[in-house]
């Protein structure tokens, strides 16, 4: 059987449960996912020479890391073409690109450091996001930032913050999409702190300070990421939850809070959070990532709170109220397939989302049929939902999931190998 037939057999299933599949994919390829460079090259960028600081690590030494930004661009590139659906580019301020003997430093980065990737943006037909870089710099003060003790230190990434701004604004305008600009710091504690209070204060004003720079709030859309430890940085983090929560609640006129699903406890799920955030936000960002025990940041898969959270966001009628983007780096595999698998993963949650019969498991909810919601929802979950994927990725051009690890393996032997 085609595709097409397998396609048609199954579309007939889902619309015997009120599922209109042709909908939910011309729906899909319409959702902007920002696709984050720093998978690409294990988070290093091309700023520095030091190493990977803030809490975050990458482990692994797969051969093929792009070390340039051409090299950066193609597996980009390559990667996206193996998926389907609308990107969106996300970029670290690491990653200026310099002229040959050029070189600002972070507090002094200027549109023009960022005109490659504005081109790489327009050939692509998509937008960007940014993020100031508060790590893997000699900046950094005994492993603070915005939030130092030290006035000169502070002054210096506030500068950096403001840079990002104007940086973020010059992408909106030349992509004509606006762009979520991210602040996020490793600052904390290995250890006990002697004072909780003091870095939060000091952050509480540098993000102020920050967000005085003059921007277009349709255009730049500043947010604050939370988290709870990183590592070397185990008792104590100043950007915590609440921290940031309550900045975004109090600066509503221009921050949106920021929620990583890998930044909270283990139990803790952010697709529970999404419908009370939904309550009291216009918009927010969220960073898609795989929690693994102790740490965030492994490779997005289709798991269950992954398609959890995609669920929560269609369901409560959100795609155009959050910001979606993918966050996650893993440098003992093929890198253009992990950015691949995680963009992939995300599109898949999103389909299975579209795909449920969402207004009728709710109307089991609301009448108190509990039984039989439960009997439903696991109904639902067998539907032929692989068909529908095979025929959305034939209508978006994309190889399917069985050889899609194949042109991987192309592109390894043709292009990565030869890097090293
Ligand atoms: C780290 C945060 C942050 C980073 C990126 C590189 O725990 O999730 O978003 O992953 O800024
Ligand atoms: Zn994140």
């Amino acid at each position: 059987m085609t595709v097409q037939e397998r396609y048609e057999a199954a579309r007939k299933m889902y619309a015997d449960v009120g599922v209109d599949t042709d909908a939910a994919i011309a729906k899909l390829k319409e959702i902007p996912v920002s696709l984050h460079c720093w998978q690409g090259d294990d988070v290093t960028g091309f700023d520095h020479d030091g190493p990977l600081t803030g809490g975050i690590q990458t482990t692994g030494n797969y051969p093929g890391k792009a070390k340039t930004p051409e090299q950066l661009m193609q597996d980009m590139e390559e990667a996206m073409s193996l998926m389907p659906g609308k990107k969106k580019l996300n970029l670290h301020a690491s990653y200026a690109i310099f002229e040959k003997g050029e070189f600002a430093d972070r507090d002094k980065l200027e549109p023009k450091h960022f005109r490659k990737w504005v081109d790489f943006a327009k050939k692509h037909h998509v937008g960007i996001d940014f993020n100031p870089t508060f790590f893997s710099h000699d900046k950094v003060k005994d492993g603070l930032t915005l939030t130092s003790p030290d006035e000169e230190t502070r002054k210096f990434w506030i500068e950096h913050g403001k840079a990002c701004i104007r940086i973020s604004q010059y992408f909106a305008e030349q992509t004509g999409v606006p762009c979520v600009m991210n602040i996020w710091t490793g600052d904390g504690f290995k250890d006990i702190p002697a004072d909780r209070m003091g870095p939060r204060v000091r952050y509480k004003e540098s993000i102020d300070a920050i967000l005085s720079e003059p921007f277009d709030t349709n255009l730049v859309k500043p947010c604050v990421e939370s988290k709870v430890f990183g590592i070397g940085v185990e008792a104590y983090t100043v950007g915590s939850a609440e921290f940031s929560l309550s900045y975004a609640a109090m600066n509503k006129d221009k921050c949106l809070p920021l929620m990583d699903n890998g930044h909270y406890h283990p139990l803790e799920y952010v697709s529970d959070k999404i419908p009370a955030m939904l309550c009291f936000y216009p918009e927010f960002a969220l960073h898609i990532t795989r929690g693994v025990r102790w740490d965030s940041d492994h490779v997005l898969i289709l798991d269950d709170e992954t398609k959890e959270m995609a669920k929560e966001i269609v369901r409560d009628n959100a795609l155009d109220r959050v910001y979606m983007a993918l966050d996650y780096f893993d440098a003992s595999i093929n890198r253009v397939s992990a950015l691949a698998t995680g963009f992939r993963s995300w599109q898949k949650a999103l389909l299975i989302a579209l795909c449920t019969p969402n207004a009728m498991l709710k109307a089991l909810q609301d009448t108190n049929q509990m039984s039989k919601l439960m009997v439903m929802n696991e109904a639902v979950k067998m539907l032929p939902i692989g068909e529908i994927w095979d025929e959305y990725l034939r209508r978006e051009g994309v190889v399917d999931d069985l050889h899609f690890y194949d042109e991987i393996e192309k592109y390894e032997n043709e292009v990565l190998e030869k890097r090293n």
